[in-house]
């Protein structure tokens, strides 16, 4: 009999150790779940045509709620001919969110880069070129009206100096390309959160200074703006000082707007130093966790999925290992630095 008692209390523990084992399994936090209990968008750039596989396509919808287009949205890409707008990228990235209840941040209405031919090299007065800009964010922005969360509008205005650049737009339209756009897209997806997002712009400097000013301005005249993007393409060895980042937050959040980092990497030089992927994930740590002190942060996302998926390798020769999880998807410090972050700001 005492025999039967003890083994039943043995075979109890061993189940109940057996349970808690596979329950801790099974409700190990991905970025994913620590974000959604916390309501914040954590987002990662993708393409439409990985998504249709594994592990891209079930990597992406198990650890982020939020997805931004990375190329699919851009005018080159949408608007190829005169008259040709193609959108199965678009759809395929849409399509994807809505079947696994994320949100889209569609990438990017007016820029000087990923533009048409036949866009750059056209022979325009103001109004035609106007009306053209008019007709794609009309055309671009209606198709996919109430069904994404956050448009970036105007992406990449700004120089160093904090002037706005003499681009294609500034030269053939003027500086106010820029609040139209903004009303355009407003006008053809008024519930869309509509954002300008620019680089080296997210700590204290004169470029940062020139997109507060733009904002102030933008604003003072009733343009429906509501908020500016950090994109934060960093370097392990130097990233803007967390209380300038910080700072400029709170300076934004004072003119009513929001912010989020749009598009974080932090790249190392190749092969990776030793040590560097734990400066790396101090870097993602002190900037997520910037957002998260801030009150208007809504949305932290990276650009790209693995280092397999940057553009780094591409644009900067020699860099790479920018992202969190590397090429064969497994978790680098990086990531478990983001899910320590979240977890600390539950
Ligand atoms: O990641 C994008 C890459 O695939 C494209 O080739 C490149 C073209 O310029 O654009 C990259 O995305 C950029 C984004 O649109 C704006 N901010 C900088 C990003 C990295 O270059």
């Amino acid at each position: 009999m005492r025999f039967r008692i003890f083994g039943s209390i043995v075979i109890c523990v061993l189940v109940g150790f057996g349970a808690f084992g596979v329950s801790r399994w099974a409700f190990k936090p991905t970025l994913r779940s620590l974000a959604d209990a916390r309501g914040l968008d954590f987002g990662v750039s993708v393409g439409g045509s990985g998504l249709r596989t594994d592990p891209y396509g079930s990597t992406t919808a198990r650890e982020f709620n939020l997805v931004a287009t990375e190329n699919a949205l851009k005018f080159e890409p949408t608007h190829p001919n005169p008259d040709e707008y193609t959108f199965d990228e678009a759809d395929t990235i849409v399509e994807f969110a809505e079947a696994h209840g994320m949100s889209v941040e569609a990438h990017a209405l007016v820029w000087q880069n990923q533009n048409p031919d036949w866009l750059m090299n056209g022979d325009w007065t103001r109004e035609t070129l106007m009306d053209v800009l008019h007709d794609h964010i009309a055309t671009v922005v209606g198709r996919y009206r109430g069904r994404i969360k956050y448009w970036v509008v105007v992406n990449e205005a700004m120089t160093d100096e904090g002037v706005l650049a003499d681009n294609f737009w500034m030269q053939n339209i003027g500086p106010d390309y820029i609040e139209w756009a903004f009303r355009w897209a407003h006008e053809a997806d008024p519930d869309a959160v509509l954002l300008y997002n620019d680089f080296n712009a997210e700590g204290l400097n004169p470029k940062s200074g020139g997109v507060y000013n733009l904002m102030k301005d933008l604003l003072a005249k009733g343009v429906p703006v509501h908020g500016v993007g950090f994109q934060t393409h960093v370097y392990y060895v130097w990233s803007p000082p967390p209380a300038e980042i910080a700072a400029n937050m709170q300076r934004l959040n004072d003119l009513g707007l929001q912010v989020q980092i749009t598009e974080m990497d932090v790249r190392i030089d190749q092969p990776v130093p030793e040590g560097a992927l734990e400066m790396q994930a101090d870097i993602f740590r002190e900037v997520l966790g910037v957002c998260l002190e801030a009150e208007n942060c809504t949305a932290f996302s990276l650009w790209g999925l693995t280092d397999a998926h940057s553009w780094i390798p591409y644009f900067y020769e020699g860099w790479g290992s920018a992202l969190v999880l590397d090429g064969d998807y497994r978790p680098k410090p990086a990531y478990d630095a983001l899910i320590e972050t979240l977890e600390k700001h539950k």
